[in-house]
């Protein structure tokens, strides 16, 4: 049997073929995982279908959730809790900030559009965590994506460091309330991946690739792939002493001076 064998994993944020979501799902599957994925727009629905047939992956359950709704949320994981009863794992993959706040001046950023950022991109792991915990009545663990913008200053990246800085010391305090009850919290820091939020969000995303092949200690970027399989170890029982941690899987570009 697999790695994953028996487990009931959720997995957010599939828009497409590139989305890092995924990979992860690929990562997972291939570990023998069931499935269970969260979708918000219909027409990521779709793509989501077409990936799943085409793939030959026979999903749990697919569930319509707006991660910036309490009520979305709580009628997902109710449909997951009637349907699949109990989960081990749940794969946090979601961001958004307004294209305009993701170049130019950070000091320009709108109260609106920060409140936004941390809404989608930090609120969102909180809100999820607190639902996806009644259901993991075996332990379980939560892994989210985030990014080395939330460490420095990454330019252009904006008011999205900030809420990724709030999605990491999030992690953290998650990771005490939930270890009581052997549910673990933790994150990756992926390097620059060419999917939809990145190539039409973030300006000069085209630089940052390319630093990495210049600067990082493999001269290579990463893919979607070598986050789903990092991710699969976070949710994995090989990690099962591991809460409260950020993984970077970015070619080891954030050790670089
Ligand atoms: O370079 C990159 N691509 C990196 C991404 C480097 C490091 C981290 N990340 C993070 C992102 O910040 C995000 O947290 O990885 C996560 C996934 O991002 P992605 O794979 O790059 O993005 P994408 O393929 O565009 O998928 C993001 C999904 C989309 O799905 P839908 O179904 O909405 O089309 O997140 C979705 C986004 O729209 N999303 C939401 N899903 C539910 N509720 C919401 C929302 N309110 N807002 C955005």
């Amino acid at each position: 049997p697999g790695l994953m064998s028996g487990k009931n994993i959720v997995v957010t944020g599939i828009a497409n073929s590139r989305s890092i979501a995924w990979g992860i799902a690929k990562s997972l599957h291939e570990a023998g995982a069931n499935l269970i994925f969260t979708y918000r727009k219909e027409r990521s629905f779709q793509k989501l279908t077409q990936l799943l047939d085409e793939n030959g992956v026979k999903p749990l359950l697919c569930v319509a959730c707006d991660v910036s709704s309490d009520e979305s949320i709580a009628a997902a994981f109710a449909e997951i809790k009637e349907k699949v009863g109990v989960i081990h794992g749940l794969a946090h993959s979601v961001a958004f900030a307004e294209k305009d706040d993701l170049q130019g001046e950070f000091v320009a950023t709108t109260r609106e559009g920060f409140q936004l950022a941390h809404d989608v991109s930090a609120y969102s792991l909180v809100a999820m965590a607190r639902e996806a915990r009644g259901v993991m009545t075996e332990g379980g663990s939560i892994v989210t994506q985030s990014y080395l913008g939330a460490e420095r200053m990454v330019r252009n990246y904006n008011v999205m460091g900030v809420a990724k800085a709030s999605l990491e010391a999030s992690v953290r305090y998650l990771a005490e309330d939930l270890g009581k009850e052997q549910i673990r919290v933790n994150a990756i820091s992926a390097g620059p991946i060419r999917t939809l939020s990145a190539k039409g969000g973030v300006a000069g995303f085209n630089d940052i690739i390319t630093a990495m092949e210049e600067k990082a200690p493999l001269r290579r970027n990463v893919d979607q792939d070598e986050v789903g399989d990092a991710t699969l170890f976070l949710l994995s029982r090989l990690s099962r002493g591991v809460t409260g941690e950020v993984i970077h899987v970015d070619s080891g570009f954030h050790i670089v001076g």
